[in-house]
């Protein structure tokens, strides 16, 4: 079933995926506002409903998404930008359970590298391009560009990106390990929707936890993360789908999930 907000379209291409598509062709999907505040309760409601196992998000074969929207930020000054609090938005997304797949084609610009850069895993087409380009309008990325990137590619290529403005190639970006695969780009979309489908099949709680366990490798020290790693690992024998899943090993049959 096809949800359509103003800015996005929602819909479930195949069991267990949850797609949202960026629909703002005009204006090369720009994020507006408005596409935010969409894109956030898309995001909630996918993860919050037990039947979606992965969330893709795509824009269309031109564009991802050429970044925030200038023409609401050109006369933002300091006081409207606080006001705003645009990236308690960001923030939200960043808090998604579930398993996220950005699928890319085009342009994935500024904001729309870093949304892109939200997801846990990114599908690109052989026509996709990453930058960061605010340099060239006066300001830096600032939903997450300069860490998410680093973290992605390293210091020397972040650095080329966010201050040259300079974009790269979708195969640029896989040699850089940004990107998980390339696609041409009459398939992105499917391999992409494949994957999803191929995570959201395995046992929920444990996607969730490992998907956790996996960005905390950003935020803290090894020890740290090492102890989060295991208090999970421990948490997911208090579930029915541990017992299922090896079970079924052991009886060389199928799993079937309980998502509990
Ligand atoms: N915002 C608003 N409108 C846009 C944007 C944008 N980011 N990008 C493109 N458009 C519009 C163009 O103005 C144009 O509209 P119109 O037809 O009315 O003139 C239409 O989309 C098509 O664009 P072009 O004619 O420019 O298409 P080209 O194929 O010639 O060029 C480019 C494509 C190279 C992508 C070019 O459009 C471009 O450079 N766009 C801007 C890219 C950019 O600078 N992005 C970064 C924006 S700043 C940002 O993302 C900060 C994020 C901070 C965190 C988020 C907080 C909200």
């Amino acid at each position: 079933m096809t949800h359509t907000f103003t800015c996005i379209e929602t819909y479930v291409p195949q069991r267990g995926v949850g797609a949202i598509k960026l629909n703002r062709p005009a204006v090369l999907n720009a994020l507006s506002l408005q596409t935010m505040i969409e894109l956030v309760q898309a995001f909630e409601t996918f993860d919050a409903d037990p039947a979606i196992g992965c969330i893709v998000i795509h824009g269309s074969d031109k564009a991802f998404a050429a970044g925030a929207d200038i023409t609401e930020m050109s006369d933002a000054t300091l006081t409207t930008m606080l006001e705003r609090d645009q990236f308690a938005r960001w923030e939200r997304i960043r808090q998604v359970k579930t398993p996220i797949i950005a699928a890319v084609s085009g342009f994935a610009l500024g904001g729309g590298c870093e949304l892109a850069m939200h997801a846990d895993m990114i599908v690109a087409s052989d026509t996709a391009q990453f930058g960061q380009p605010e340099i060239n309008i006066g300001v830096m990325p600032g939903a997450g560009g300069t860490q998410r990137l680093t973290r992605a590619v390293g210091k020397a290529l972040a650095m080329e990106i966010v201050l040259t403005g300079r974009m790269i190639s979708a195969q640029q970006a896989q040699t850089a390990g940004l990107v998980n695969r390339v696609a041409p780009i009459e398939y992105y979309l499917q391999e992409a929707f494949a994957l999803a489908g191929d995570v959201a099949s395995k046992a929920p709680v444990a996607s969730r936890l490992a998907k956790e366990a996996v960005l905390k490798a950003f935020s803290t020290t090894l020890e740290g993360g090492l102890e989060f790693e295991r208090k999970n690992f421990y948490m997911l024998f208090a579930t029915d789908d541990q017992k299922e899943g090896m079970a079924a090993f052991v009886e060389k049959r199928k799993p079937e999930w309980k998502g509990r």
